[in-house]
């Protein structure tokens, strides 16, 4: 059995790639162009700046680095705006249910997010309790697929890297937690997240028993 599960925030435990998604096209329109749910699924488990110049890409346009630092803060305000409104309702089917098992088993849990906004998530949600260590974009300065993120949430947890199970729903994020030398499980599709141990489409599906790897 592993001794701790790292969980990424955006589309493991809740799907804030909705408001990620309202921010960006907000900008997009403002910018003049349109920006689809489909050119959405890009930025997913990207990183902010690189969210933008992938958002600038798809609409031809290019802007100096002091533009961009004001776009990219802009889009955050309005994301915040969005996600100040979140609460407990939010959170993905089967993960209190999950979290609350591995508490009670005594199996460590950490966040591992390259999201600057992780901390306001999850307090409104109500999750924060059921965290021992949160590693997100304020603590790290390599994205993904670097294991930077999950190899610090092993070190805050002192849990060997081989004893960590990472949970995530980009295919950065499983090869981060490769790289970092753990086991790993997909939340989505098993097209996008072959690389898994193995792939499950909501917490519904996951119990104690499918920890032992
Ligand atoms: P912020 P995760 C990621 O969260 C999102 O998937 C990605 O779309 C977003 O650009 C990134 O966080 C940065 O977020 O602008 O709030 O710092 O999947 O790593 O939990
Ligand atoms: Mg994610």
């Amino acid at each position: 059995m592993v001794k701790a599960c790292l969980f990424d925030l955006d589309g493991v435990i809740v799907d804030t790639a909705k408001y990620h998604y309202l921010a960006w096209r907000r900008l997009a329109n403002e910018l003049g162009f349109e920006f689809t749910e489909e050119d959405n699924e890009r930025l997913k488990g990207v990183s902010r700046m690189k969210s933008l110049e992938i958002l600038l890409e798809i609409g031809g346009v290019s802007f100096d680095e002091e533009t961009k630092e004001a776009m990219a803060a802009k889009k955050n305000a309005w994301y915040v705006e969005y996600i100040s409104k979140m609460d407990s309702s939010e959170v993905l089917p089967g993960v209190i249910d999950f979290l609350t098992s591995l508490r009670e088993n005594g199996i460590k849990i950490s966040l591992g997010s390259v999201s600057k906004n992780a901390m306001i998530i999850l307090k409104n949600t109500d999750v924060d309790k059921y965290f021992d260590a949160v590693i997100d974009g304020t603590k790290i300065t390599h994205a993904k697929p670097d294991p930077e993120v999950f190899l610090k949430g092993a070190e805050e947890l002192g849990v060997d890297p081989k004893e960590c199970v990472v949970f995530e729903d980009a295919q950065a994020g499983i090869e981060a937690a490769i790289n970092a030398g753990m086991h790993s499980v997909g939340v989505g599709s098993p097209e996008i997240l072959g690389k898994a141990d193995f792939v499950i489409s909501s917490f519904n599906e996951m119990s104690l028993n499918r920890l032992k790897f």
